[in-house]
Formats: structure tokens, sequence, C-alpha cells
């Protein structure tokens, strides 16, 4: 079975990133998610232009950045500018006042346009974009912080998207608390990808190439 395997960079150890970036693509990750936070949109500070620019730099891996920032249309030249063709991102549709506007300007730059649906928005409020992405993120924690408990009602609001997918053409993805039993129970009803954090991947003796493999390992 086909599913995606995205490394939470915000976890990642920053006293050696050129390693970190390193043995996660030798151990098979399929994209760096890049978690970019202003402190209004969300109650925190998380990565920099600096820190995507350097892993953009670093690997050639897609980069997945998610834009938790207010307005992000304001300065979304910034990361047009130092993103590549075909790396994705996702705006938050309630951080703005005219997302479709924001998703064309993406769409325009040849990135793959995605939105990310809080877990207490739902799927009736985002349905006009929905035929506007490729990728919708689902955040299964609210956003703003590594390490939190999963919130089970976010499980319907996959389901809805799921009976959705195909008719209007985007793909669903995982972010937040994901868990190898969420992996298991959602990639073989159509999930695409898992965002993977403290959970499941950092901060652990395994090396990451063993616990990437043991996680593909799970779904044949
Ligand atoms: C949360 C952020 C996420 C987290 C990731 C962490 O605001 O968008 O990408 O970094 O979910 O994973 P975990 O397993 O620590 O919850
Ligand atoms: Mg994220």
């Amino acid at each position: 079975m086909q599913f995606e395997l995205m490394a939470s960079m915000m976890c990642a150890d920053y006293g050696n990133l050129e390693k970190e970036v390193k043995n996660l693509e030798e151990g098979g990750i399929d994209s760096f998610h890049i978690d970019i936070m202003d402190g209004r949109y969300v109650p925190n500070f998380a990565m920099s232009l600096n820190d995507m620019r350097y892993i953009a730099k670093t690997s050639g891996k897609p980069l997945d950045v998610h834009l938790m920032i207010e307005h992000p249309n304001n300065r979304i030249d910034l990361f047009l500018n130092n993103l590549r063709k075909g790396d994705t991102i996702y705006i938050h549709p309630e951080a703005e006042y005219h997302p479709s506007t924001t998703l064309q300007s993406i769409i325009n730059a040849g990135m793959v346009p995605g939105i990310a649906i809080n877990p207490g928005t739902s799927v009736e409020t985002v349905m006009e974009m929905l035929r506007i992405v490729k990728k919708v993120l689902v955040m299964s924690v609210n956003p703003g912080n590594a390490g939190q408990m999963y919130l089970p009602y976010v499980g319907k609001k996959i389901t809805k998207l799921l009976a959705l997918k195909e008719d209007m053409d985007f793909e669903i993805y995982w972010d937040g608390a994901c868990s190898a039993d969420k992996i298991l129970e959602y990639a073989p009803k159509g999930v695409a990808g898992f965002v993977l954090g403290t959970t499941l991947l950092f901060g652990k003796e395994q090396a990451y190439e063993e616990t990437l493999q043991n996680i593909r390992e799970l779904i044949f």
C-alpha cells in the first residue's frame, strides 16, 4: 500500500540539523514538514524562513510547508521565492480574508496548493476550496505545538473528506499526534500521508531508518 511519511522538522534536533536531514532522507522519509508559526494565529513561534531555506538546500526531497500565520497573502512571496516547483504550501483558510486568492498565487507559482483544517473547523465551511486545492491537511490536534493529545472527534471529519476526495480531486494528509494505530486504520481507508512528530519518530532511541521501515511494514 502506498502512503507518504513526512517528518515534522520542528521536532528535530537543531544541534545537528544537517545530520537530522541526512538520516531522515537515508531512512526513507518522503518529505520534510515545515511548521511556520507567527505567535498570533497560533500561540507559538516555530520554524523560520532560514530553517526552511537550509532544509531545502540540504535535501532534494520535497518540502511540505504548513503556514500557521495570519494573512499569509501579505508575504506569500517570501515562500514562493524560496521554494521549488512541486513543493506544497498549506494555508489555514480562517487566517485569510480571501483564501482563494492566496491559493491561486501558490498555483501560479507551480507549487501544490493545500489547506489545513483545524479540529474545530467543519468540512462545510471549506467546501468550495476543496475544488481548488490538491491537498487537505487535517489537524488532529489544535495547531501550535507538537506533543499534544489526539482529539478523537476529528475521525468523523476524515470520514466525510474521504467520501469527497475522488469527486473533488484532492488528497488527505494527517497532522498531529500520529501514532502507528492511526496509520494502520487510515492508510487503508485512503489517507495519503502522515506527518510524524514526537509521537512516533523524534526523541526515540530507535534510528529513523528502523522506525520508518517498521511503519511501512505495518501495511502491505
Ligand atoms: C502542530 C504542527 C504539527 C506538529 C506535529 C507534531 O501545530 O502543525 O505539524 O509539529 O504534529 O507531531 P506530534 O506527534 O508531536 O504531535
Ligand atoms: Mg504541521
